[in-house]
């Protein structure tokens, strides 16, 4: 049997952001199926099908790894048609979360993981299935995120949808 799990790294919303991004949903009326509160996030980096050993490894890697605090605002919402999502995205500035999302990049190469083929795109996805959609005419307030913790998470689908589980957390700030 094969003992792959589907795992990403990402940052957890404090209480407050995630108000925030309710908040944006209900005003964003019902362009797909809305990203429920407990599965809201900031990826870092999607891992892809995982072994026991690669994510052995991956921990290991990650408690030598500087995992700054930083600030990441978010102004912009973007519709990802192909993909069928509406997200809340930002620039990435911050050169201590750019590096980091560039080690992550370099640990997946290593460990035989999922790279990506683009430059980190702080986001969070608001809704899934949003196939069609007519953006709207204003912009949504700016949300500044300050994560605490960077997180490794699995993606379990079932019937009732996608869940994301924590499996792993480590400050931030070293
Ligand atoms: O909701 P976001 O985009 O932050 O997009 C997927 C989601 O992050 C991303 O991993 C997170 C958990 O599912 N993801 C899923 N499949 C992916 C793929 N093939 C992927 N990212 C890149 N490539």
């Amino acid at each position: 049997m094969s003992d792959l799990q589907r795992l990403f790294l990402g940052f957890a919303l404090s209480d407050q952001e995630c108000e925030s991004m309710l908040k944006l949903q209900k005003r964003l009326g019902e362009p797909g199926k809305a990203v429920a509160k407990a599965n809201l996030h900031m990826t870092l980096a999607f891992l892809g099908p995982t072994s026991q050993a690669q994510r052995h490894a991956l921990e290991t890697a990650l408690t030598t790894v500087s995992l700054p605090i930083f600030e990441q605002r978010l102004d912009t919402l973007v519709h990802w048609r192909g993909a069928g999502v509406l997200c809340l995205c930002g620039e990435a500035r911050d050169p201590g979360l750019i590096d980091l999302y560039h080690e992550c990049q370099s640990l997946c190469q290593t460990l035989g993981l999922h790279q990506s083929e683009h430059s980190f795109n702080p986001h969070i996805t608001l809704f899934r299935k949003a196939k069609h959609y007519r953006m709207p005419e204003w912009q949504p307030e700016p949300v500044i995120l300050r994560p605490q913790t960077l997180q490794l998470y699995r993606s379990n689908s079932g019937p009732a949808g996608v869940r994301y589980e924590v499996l792993k957390s480590w400050p931030l700030g070293r």
